[in-house]
């Protein structure tokens, strides 16, 4: 890494450039420990408070990341997942290569809950099905998915079979074909139980998310709320003008 002192370009910001550089190329390898903010203030003879604003705001934008006592190293690349196209979890982690898993949290059959009678077009007697599921990617804790299923599509859905994909079960055991949905999408940060869940700290960002999803003719089966790890997602959207 080189710091040209004389350049107009701040240093803490020559510092950044020259960091991501070499984590992009893959010259600093995922979950690298990167030297300490003393030995880079030594090694280009500038402050450390001009390295540690270098460092933090690369934790920032995710590229490192911090271990209590540990020292700061360099972050995995962020999964990119396109917001158009509705997809299972199951097959974007098929897409990408990975093994998908669940990890069933709770698992009741309930009265449906008053503010979703509308948006599942149910009424007071429907009951819905209530499942929270850990989604992993390679064993690796990617969100947590609280989904209300009306009990008329969820047919004899048990905990056997949520240890596949929902969407696959439902389409295969209903007839009908899962077609649209619609999405709302969050900044949050982590509370306790939710970062117990995916394995990162309370107030570490995440990214909430609440679909609710339609087979043909406009029928909505499904409500669905998650939350994604922020340090590990990132929402790719293309627009045309
Ligand atoms: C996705 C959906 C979720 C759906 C799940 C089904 C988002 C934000 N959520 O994770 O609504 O329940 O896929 O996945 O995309 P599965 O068929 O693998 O169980």
């Amino acid at each position: 890494m080189f710091i040209d002192k004389q350049s107009p370009i701040p240093m803490y910001h020559q510092i950044m450039e020259n960091l991501k550089k070499q984590i992009e190329d893959g010259t600093l390898a995922p979950d690298t420990l990167i030297p300490s903010e003393r030995e880079y203030a030594e090694r280009f003879g500038i402050s450390r408070m001009t390295v540690r604003q270098a460092l933090s705001n690369l934790v920032n934008e995710g590229y490192l990341y911090r271990q209590k006592g540990k020292g700061t190293f360099v972050s995995r690349k962020k999964f990119e997942q396109p917001l158009q196209g509705l997809t299972s979890f199951s097959e974007d982690m098929r897409q990408r290569g990975l093994k998908a898993s669940s990890q069933l949290i709770d698992f009741k059959k309930t009265a449906c809950p008053e503010h979703l009678l509308p948006v599942l077009q149910l009424s007071n007697s429907d009951a819905v099905f209530e499942l929270k599921r850990i989604r992993l990617a390679n064993d690796e804790p990617m969100a947590i998915e609280t989904s209300y299923i009306p009990e008329r599509f969820a047919g004899d859905l048990t905990k056997k079979h949520l240890t596949g994909s929902l969407y696959e079960y439902i389409e295969t055991h209903t007839g009908h074909v899962i077609a649209h949905a619609k999405q709302e999408l969050e900044a949050n940060v982590a509370s306790k139980e939710e970062a117990n869940l995916l394995s990162i700290s309370a107030g570490d960002p995440v990214l909430s998310i609440t679909r609710t999803t339609f087979f043909q003719q406009d029928i909505p089966f499904e409500y669905v709320v998650s939350v994604y790890r922020g340090d590990r997602y990132k929402l790719i959207h293309t627009m045309e003008r």
